[in-house]
């Protein structure tokens, strides 16, 4: 069977109805090409699940939307530093970068972001590799965090041009300088800096953990942030990594208009997340 037919077969069994998802696909189609959806992948995503993620990106594009996809590199870059003996340092949740960190960097950025635009290609799916040109950044702390940027600038015209033909944007998580100095950006801040430029109508954060969890480890359903937030940030059993996640998420919607969310999901739920009522993983709204 086809991926899509696969794909379409797991959606109906999911107990999505024809006219259920024929209403998203209406809805998703009316609006401005660029702001349908980003995607964020985590590096784990590309080493674990390229092809379930393959595969639900190749059935977007054979419905005619086009999702931008960013992503980071985070165990791919602990492996590779490991094996050039540079160790790990991390100054709240961000790695420390030095220049021989960086060249590593630079080389899996572009290495893992080549990897999937080849995975798409060979599905017949178009795909754009973008792995520069788009987060202009200054430098966060040279001193506390080495050379690693915060995106003061999002260039846009890459994504448009992809998007105009067809084509997926696959944009690595790198910046700039203006003066050309490459940077070393977290996939996570350079995704939420793409959606507050573009204003998609639809985030979503695939993770091998499809959703965040609660104390024994259950995907959340949905978190309200409005009522949830202060409550959840107290609670003894999150752990700083989901602690840190969920911040940003809270920061991003403060920003965003208020029918904004965030869904939380994993690759092969992401046409359930995108055409069913009852969607997958976690749905953050505040
Ligand atoms: C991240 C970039 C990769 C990343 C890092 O070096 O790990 C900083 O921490 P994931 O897989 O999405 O976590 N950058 C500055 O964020 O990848």
């Amino acid at each position: 069977m086809s991926d899509t037919r696969s794909t379409i077969v797991r959606l109906l069994s999911n107990m999505a109805s024809a006219k259920e998802i024929q209403q998203y696909l209406k809805r998703f189609s009316q609006l401005d090409a660029a702001r349908f959806a980003v995607v964020k992948v985590g590096g784990a995503i590309l080493r674990d699940e390229l092809e379930a993620l393959v595969s639900s990106l190749a059935f977007l594009q054979q419905v005619g939307l086009t999702p931008i996809v960013i992503h980071g590199a985070g165990p791919q870059l602990d492996e590779e530093m490991a094996r050039a003996g540079i160790g790990k340092k991390t100054v709240g949740g961000l790695r420390y970068t030095d220049p021989a960190g960086l060249a590593v960097v630079r080389k899996v950025m572009q290495g893992e972001n080549l990897r999937l635009v080849e995975a798409l290609q060979a599905q017949g799916v178009r795909a754009t590799s973008v792995t520069g040109g788009v987060f202009e950044c200054g430098l966060l702390g040279r001193r506390k965090y080495g050379l690693v940027g915060k995106v003061e600038r999002v260039h846009t015209a890459p994504i448009q041009a992809a998007i105009k033909v067809g084509s997926i944007p696959v944009i690595a998580s790198l910046g700039e300088t203006s003066g050309g100095q490459i940077l070393n950006v977290n996939a996570d801040w350079a995704a939420n800096e793409l959606v507050k430029t573009l204003r998609p109508y639809k985030i979503v954060f695939l993770t091998g953990t499809g959703g965040l969890l609660d104390g024994e480890g259950r995907v959340i359903d949905s978190i309200n942030l409005s009522t949830d937030y202060e409550g959840l940030m107290a609670q003894p059993w999150l752990h700083s990594g989901m602690k840190l996640k969920i911040q940003q998420i809270h920061d991003l919607l403060m920003q965003l208009p208020p029918a904004s969310s965030v869904s939380i999901t994993r690759p092969d739920q992401l046409a359930k997340e995108l055409f069913t009522h009852r969607g997958s993983g976690t749905l953050v709204r505040r």
